[in-house]
């Protein structure tokens, strides 16, 4: 017993409980509950909260699931907690054992897990993937899913369909292969592997070894397609309405574009994925020939509009996407942020008009020529995924303003060493604020309205019925805007930065909300002058739960 294929499938329309990352397999993150809304908000309070605990914190990206009274989340270094729904009290907690030599790029971080049946399963920093009973946390099979001394990790949520679990890859910045694969639910045992780069031999449905369809390696130029990249760190996204996976794909490998030319299929790109065989349907390159590390891992958001089967993806090369979900063709791209400069817009064709003297120059000798750009490689919007309310029509995008100076360096391919043949400072555009939450109406491309941070914003959004979009900050709060009109209604600190995504249910009548508190993810690393602004932020590692008061 426990959640089955159709519990899943049904996760967006049954808010007692939180099955699915995303909050349904569309990822729309709308909770159709009313308890908690924008005219009681104000009075909300902790429920409680429950600690990590031990004496590594670090960044807490995880989104809770919910399912049978118990709370559980993943933490950081590849842990697992099981918590009472009611109290907090902890039911049980596994702890993978990690390797000395494991190269997450952006964190120890662990973004959720997949619920199915007996089973609770996440993805681990060595690149494992384990499922354990969710009763007792005890291991039922424990896979390698790759090697992580060649570069391979693994920090994103896996995806339950059709009783397969479905999952990318992290270790673009290693030069490793992006994948897609799809494993048994109930063995662990693989069923298909769809590498991500042109040219890779994958492995079918029947399980036959494939090639990619079209013409091997056209977009590579001779072996640089060996180590292309193209990580598919942040999972993806499923559509039952055209049974499609919606995955996307980062950046090409190294940084340094001069020396990969051609438009290094498939990276930086949303894949529309069969689940029943993993071959690629459709795919629409959001950066071809990708020189600022925009990644195209961003969550595709399926929606339905003017009676059209559309999605939608905020890119990190600061365009908002809509396409045409049934077959990737290009609807609109807008930006969503105050200034890119790597490209003008986007023509009919949904190709990027490049502004040339802004990509980074090729290195002379040791250091090619900088360049500013913006957004920086960070994104007009990272991994924290938005939300999209089907009472307003609107997507809240978590962004960020910032741009970087940028410059190219020689680089050569060595196993388990950064390849990235770049150098790179990000830099805020504001003084008084980096963060801004957006609201953005699909239709016309334009923001309706925004609430400015002062640190960047990287945690996850939620909106609900209620007319609540909730998302938290660096400096500690869970804040509650007014969906319609952005006025901000309600904070609570949480002690340290939060950078997880929020959830809601109901129970017994009261409606709860969750999000995980523990500053850290990418920013602190790899945020140049941002991350020396943000540095005073203290690590943590909490879930607090929130309700109204009984009145
Ligand atoms: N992870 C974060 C984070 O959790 O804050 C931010 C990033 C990652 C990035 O900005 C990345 O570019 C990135 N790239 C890869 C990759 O190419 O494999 C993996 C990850 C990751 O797994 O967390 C990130």
């Amino acid at each position: 017993a426990g959640p089955t294929d159709a519990d899943l499938m049904n996760d967006a329309n049954t808010p007692g409980d939180i099955l699915t990352y995303g909050m349904g397999p569309k990822g729309q993150r709308f909770s159709p509950l009313t308890t908690i809304n924008a005219s009681n908000v104000g009075r909300m309070v902790p429920a409680f909260s429950a600690s990590l605990g031990g004496e590594k914190q670090r960044g807490q990206e995880s989104q809770p699931i919910v399912y049978d009274g118990i709370i559980y989340v993943t933490g950081s270094y590849s842990r697992l907690f099981a918590f009472d729904a009611k109290t907090g009290e902890e039911l049980w907690q596994y702890d993978a054992r990690l390797p000395d030599g494991i190269m997450p790029c952006c964190d120890v971080v662990n973004r959720g897990a997949a619920i199915f049946g007996d089973k609770i399963i996440f993805g681990t920093l060595d690149a494992h993937m384990v499922a354990l009973n969710r009763k007792t946390g005890k291991v039922i099979w424990n896979k390698t899913l790759a090697a992580y001394d060649a570069g391979y990790s693994f920090t994103a949520a896996p995806m339950i369909v059709k009783g397969k679990v479905i999952y990318g890859n992290s270790g673009g910045e290693f030069g490793i292969v992006g994948k897609v694969e799809a494993r048994d639910v109930n063995t662990g045992e693989l069923l298909w592997s769809r590498p991500t780069i042109e040219g890779h031999m994958g492995m079918g449905a029947d399980g036959k070894p494939t090639t990619m369809t079209g013409k091997l390696n056209a977009s590579w130029q001779g072996d640089q397609w060996k180590n292309g990249g193209g990580a598919t760190w942040l999972g993806g996204t499923y559509d039952p309405d055209t049974n499609l996976v919606f995955i996307g794909t980062g950046n090409p490998a190294p940084w340094n574009s001069h020396l990969r030319p051609g438009n290094n299929l498939y990276t930086s790109s949303t894949l529309a994925i069969d689940p029943d065989t993993g071959v690629i349907k459709w795919h629409y390159q959001t950066t071809p020939h990708d020189g600022w590390d925009f990644d195209g891992v961003n969550e595709f958001i399926p929606f339905d509009m003017g009676g059209r089967k559309l999605g939608a993806k905020a890119d990190r090369n600061g365009y908002f996407f809509v396409l045409d979900r049934t077959n990737g063709q290009f609807v609109s791209a807008n930006p969503f942020v105050s200034k890119t400069t790597w490209a003008t817009g986007f023509d009919k064709s949904g190709k990027p008009m490049y502004d040339p003297a802004n990509r980074p120059g090729p290195p002379s000798a040791e250091k090619g020529t900088t360049v500013f750009s913006a957004p920086s490689f960070l994104g007009g919007k990272n991994w924290m995924p938005m939300a999209y309310s089907q009472q307003t029509n609107m997507f809240y995008i978590p962004s960020n303003e910032w741009g970087m100076d940028i410059w190219n360096e020689p680089i050569a391919y060595k196993k388990g060493a950064a390849y990235l043949g770049a150098g790179f400072t990000i830099k805020p555009l504001y003084d008084d604020h980096i963060g801004v939450l957006r609201a953005m109406d699909p239709k016309t491309g334009k923001i309706a309205w925004e609430y400015k941070n002062k640190a960047p914003l990287w945690g996850g959004v939620l909106v609900t019925a209620g007319n609540l979009v909730f998302t938290g900050t660096p400096e500690g709060y869970l804040k509650a805007f007014d969906a319609k009109t952005g006025k901000e209604l309600w904070k609570f600190n949480t002690g340290s930065g939060v950078v997880g995504s929020p959830v809601t249910w109901s129970d017994g009548g009261e409606q709860y909300v969750a999000v995980m508190s523990g500053w850290g993810g990418a920013v602190p690393l790899w945020g140049g002058e941002v991350a020396k602004a943000v540095q005073h932020i203290n690590q943590g590692g909490a879930l607090w739960v929130f309700k109204l008061p009984k009145s």
